[in-house]
């Protein structure tokens, strides 16, 4: 008997990390370097960010191709410097760069 309450509190702490992890979302580091983004397919969860650093000399961004799930987003990504964008939308959506076409990307987005 003692032992299925122990079990019982464990569950229900764990699923109060999880509420807590869920409210908050986690920021996800992504990298752009030599005209790439690394890593070129990123999975996540609902409401985590991702934040890309710009390592090379010129801006890139982080742009949502026309009918994707999440809608259309643009994000500017300055050279050596970092951009976020928060997941709102579950789904997958790809992206590019607007300068250089060459560089694209894919968002796994899961529910929590
Ligand atoms: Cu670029």
């Amino acid at each position: 008997m003692s032992v299925t309450v122990i079990r019982s509190g464990l569950v229900a702490l764990a699923l109060t990390a999880g509420a807590v992890n869920a409210l908050a979302g986690e920021v996800v580091q992504a990298d752009i370097s030599k005209l790439a983004y690394t890593p070129a397919e990123i999975n996540i969860h609902l409401g985590d960010t991702v934040r890309w650093t710009n390592h090379d000399f010129v801006a890139h961004t982080a742009t949502a191709k026309s009918g994707a799930t999440s809608g259309a987003w643009d994000v500017m990504i300055p050279a050596g410097k970092t951009a976020d964008w928060q997941a709102t939308e579950v789904g997958s959506v790809q992206y590019f760069c607007r300068f250089h076409p060459n560089m694209k990307g894919n968002i796994n987005v899961r529910a929590n």
